[in-house]
């Protein structure tokens, strides 16, 4: 029988500091007494092994509380991101059955109290230490509950290329699997200080701000709001990390910033490929070697890496985890072509919550497709070729090209739109927006409308180019040529 995550996260030393964030810091051993008043006043609501906590946030110590004393319970946290709108958290509320909310300041004053959000819910004054005043601490902590390896333990969702988000089931042995491979390869130890700018809501960020750190009784130092490269530099100069764990267009921007990074002894990129010139120049302005991770939320972490810095390749595998490239029948390709990407090992999730089909065709063959083209190159290090799918990797950030061209619906002077990704000259990946005019439209009344229509969506969503053009390319059967809008490029 496996012990509760718990004991194996919060071993350190009571004194060292676990947390700094927005309200100050706060030591592992206050940590300990705030998750388990947290977790005696959510037992008190009822909540039950196994029921699913969903934790809208944005990174913050109250966050981390409440994922752990879910865990303590034995529930199941389902972290998702506060920026979602009402209609998307209430969707995955809905989805994933949630038998209780943590709601941090911005959610608590969007999400009503009906429908599915009718559950106990709890915030940020629920995860205060016992000598706050929270009256959770004056109960008695209820029982750590076991995990079995098997167990469902956590709930990530991801949204595929038609937009529609799937809850990835991630068991304990998972976990186990992450902090003995990828978390491994971080090297971390209670002197570290750890920084990601990827959140706490998705499978990156919550090894990053979460598992690892915890584990190796280090400090994690967790910021709110959107991350750019201004917040990242403060927080370098204030906190001194010495792991940093961003993706590639914020290492560019720290570069073309000029922005000083003198603590770090490691960074990792991930999210999207690293590409070559980035990193080459990267390791020559700080001369810190910086790992490049291949990862998707249906394999919890990182499941490919560089060790240390080789510049234009993703790596070999993390330890624990097995690799393979194959083709549309699911068999070997030969070394040096493209083929999907195939992940076996402890880390693969148990399959999509609710979703027999899309759990068909992923999790497949011993282990999932992560949706990326690879070749493998000498020694079997993995070199990225391009994603299967028609997802856009915006810094990380999957964005179906559909929910774009959504937005194009209904505008009087746009009779088309297509949405593809495309590489920028430092190749890094935008979304670039195709639009045909009605007939007699002017071309600045296309640009206004697309403007106005695209405001309408998060920012990471919004195209970076928006090109008008007489047609959209079609294939020999009529349908929207997608391969040639994107090997056209950006003019
Ligand atoms: O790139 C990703 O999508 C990812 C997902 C989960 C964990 C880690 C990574 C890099």
């Amino acid at each position: 029988m496996n012990v509760n995550i718990v004991e194996r996260l919060l071993g350190a030393p009571g004194k060292s500091v676990a947390y700094v964030d927005g309200a100050g810091q706060m030591t592992y051993a206050d940590l300990g007494r705030a998750v388990r008043a947290y977790a005696s006043r959510l037992a008190d609501t009822g909540f039950r092994p196994g029921s699913r906590a969903l934790v809208v946030s944005d990174d913050s110590v109250p966050a981390v509380v409440a994922i752990l004393a879910v865990w303590w319970n034995g529930g199941i946290p389902v972290p998702v991101s506060p920026m979602l709108t009402v209609q998307e958290i209430e969707f995955v509320a809905k989805d994933c059955y949630a038998a209780f909310l943590h709601l941090d300041e911005s959610a608590a004053a969007k999400v009503p109290m009906t429908g599915p959000f009718d559950v106990p819910r709890g915030g940020a004054d629920w995860a205060l230490p016992s000598d706050t005043g929270n009256p959770g601490a004056a109960g008695n902590a209820p029982p750590l509950v076991a995990q079995e390896s098997g167990d469902v333990v956590l709930i990530q969702y991801t949204s595929g290329s038609t937009g529609t988000p799937k809850g990835v089931l991630h068991t304990r042995a998972g976990i186990d699997s992450v902090l003995g491979g990828f978390g491994k390869l971080l090297g971390l130890g209670p002197t570290d200080v750890v920084l990601s700018t990827a959140k706490l809501s998705f499978g990156y960020g919550f090894g990053n701000s979460l598992l690892f750190p915890l584990a190796a009784g280090a400090r994690a130092v967790l910021m709110s709001g959107p991350p750019d490269v201004y917040k990242v530099a403060a927080a370098v100069a204030a906190h001194q990390p010495t792991v940093l764990c961003s993706v590639p267009r914020m290492y560019a921007a720290l570069l073309d910033e000029r922005k000083p990074l003198g603590s770090l002894r490691l960074a990792v990129s991930a999210g999207e490929h690293l590409p070559s010139p980035i990193c080459e120049w990267f390791v020559k302005r700080y001369g810190v070697p910086i790992i490049n991770g291949l990862g998707a939320t249906e394999v919890l972490h990182i499941v490919v890496a560089t060790r240390g810095t080789q510049p234009g390749w993703t790596g070999t595998a993390v330890p624990g985890i097995r690799i393979s490239v194959r083709d549309d029948e699911g068999n070997p390709v030969t070394n040096g072509s493209p083929g999907r990407l195939h992940i076996a090992g402890a880390s693969v999730a148990a399959g999509y919550l609710d979703r027999p089909e899309a759990t068909t065709r992923t999790f497949a063959d011993g282990g999932a497709y992560t949706g990326d083209i690879v070749r493998r190159g000498p020694g079997g290090v993995v070199e990225f070729v391009c994603r299967r799918d028609d997802l856009i990797n915006v810094g990380g950030y999957k964005v179906s090209p559909f929910e774009i061209e959504a937005a194009m619906l209904g505008v009087p002077s746009v009779a088309q739109c297509a949405v593809v990704g495309s590489r920028d000259d430092r190749g890094l990946e935008q979304a670039v927006a195709y639009l045909v005019p009605t007939p007699g439209a002017e071309l600045d009344a296309v640009h206004a409308a697309a403007r106005r229509a695209f405001r309408a969506l998060p920012a990471f969503k919004r195209p970076a180019v928006v090109e008008v053009v007489d047609r959209l390319p079609v294939t020999s059967t009529g349908k929207l040529a997608r391969f040639k809008l994107r090997a056209a490029g950006v003019r």
